[in-house]
């Protein structure tokens, strides 16, 4: 294995950790959809995938990142932090007038490129800046992250014709997989039938990744980057909890933080 590879996992156990940490001292947030991405986040921000120079000279060149599903924004806070864009200062989650606020706020962070936290919103801003960005003829690309969930709201699917219209080549969806949802499973709530082939018929580019094997989610990644013509969608299919053995592929840790206990528990094995 080669030392990148080994890197960027101890990147993501670090993130996992991070998260944890933030979740069990704010005693409230979204913990299983943020262990379930730290993979992917590993690899985006770590990885060479997104272009994202947060050193204030170079910071219009950045690739624009959005994350849609808002509630996962610990995992977001985390790797900011790893990525030394809060410095020493160290905030705190969900509490009154801190930067990390319960879903991810443009007001209170820099790096946030729009509010989101009501699901369905944030695709249709990607979609926007990306339009933006090709109508400017700029070269950055629009990275965009969606859950399963968000795709049983109707304007995520209006987002996703909007970016096929308009022939989007510069916009990256990356769709967390995790087949759950806050009450259950997500064909429980509403039947999201075949996603890959939906987003093929209104005119994307569709690639599938394990979320949790590096190598093949920088292989995927670096795909995506040399298609041309169309909008992109990365399937990232992941566990929700992952790392955390009891946690994993359990709905009810989807919008809760972990007890005394449970926080020991995680930390010692994140450790191993
Ligand atoms: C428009 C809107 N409706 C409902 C909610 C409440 N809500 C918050 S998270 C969530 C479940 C979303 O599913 P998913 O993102 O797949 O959950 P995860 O995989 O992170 O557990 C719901 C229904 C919301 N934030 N926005």
């Amino acid at each position: 294995m080669s030392i990148k590879i080994k890197q960027l996992e101890n990147v993501a156990r670090n993130l996992r950790h991070d998260t944890t940490e933030m979740l069990y001292r704010a005693g409230s947030g979204h913990w299983g959809g943020s262990l379930g991405m730290a993979d992917i986040f590993a690899a985006l921000f770590f990885g060479g995938i997104i272009y994202y120079p947060w050193k204030k000279n170079q910071w219009n060149r950045r690739d624009r990142f959005i994350l849609s599903c808002g509630h996962i924004c610990p995992i977001f806070y985390a790797t900011l932090d790893r990525l030394g864009f809060f410095g020493d200062k160290k905030a705190i989650l969900r509490k009154l007038g801190s930067p990390l606020q319960g879903h991810p706020s443009h007001i209170h962070i820099e790096a946030v490129e729009t509010s989101t936290g009501p699901l369905g919103q944030g695709v249709g801003v990607a979609v926007g800046k990306a339009l933006a960005l090709k109508m400017q003829k700029k070269k950055q690309r629009v990275f965009c992250v969606t859950s399963d969930g968000e795709h049983e709201e109707g304007s995520t699917w209006e987002a996703i014709s909007s970016a096929a219209k308009f022939k989007l080549d510069n916009l990256i969806f990356i769709l967390d997989r995790n087949h759950l949802q806050i009450g259950g499973s997500t064909e429980e709530v509403a039947n999201l039938g075949n996603l890959a082939e939906r987003y093929r018929f209104l005119g994307w580019d569709v690639f599938q990744t394990n979320g949790h094997i590096m190598p093949e989610i920088l292989d995927t990644f670096r795909k995506v980057k040399r298609a041309n013509g169309r909008p992109k969608l990365v399937i990232a299919e992941t566990t929700m909890g992952k790392g955390v053995s009891f946690v994993e592929n359990d709905y009810r840790y989807h919008g809760r933080a972990p007890n005394e206990e449970e926080y020991k528990k995680a930390v010692t094995e994140l450790r191993k």
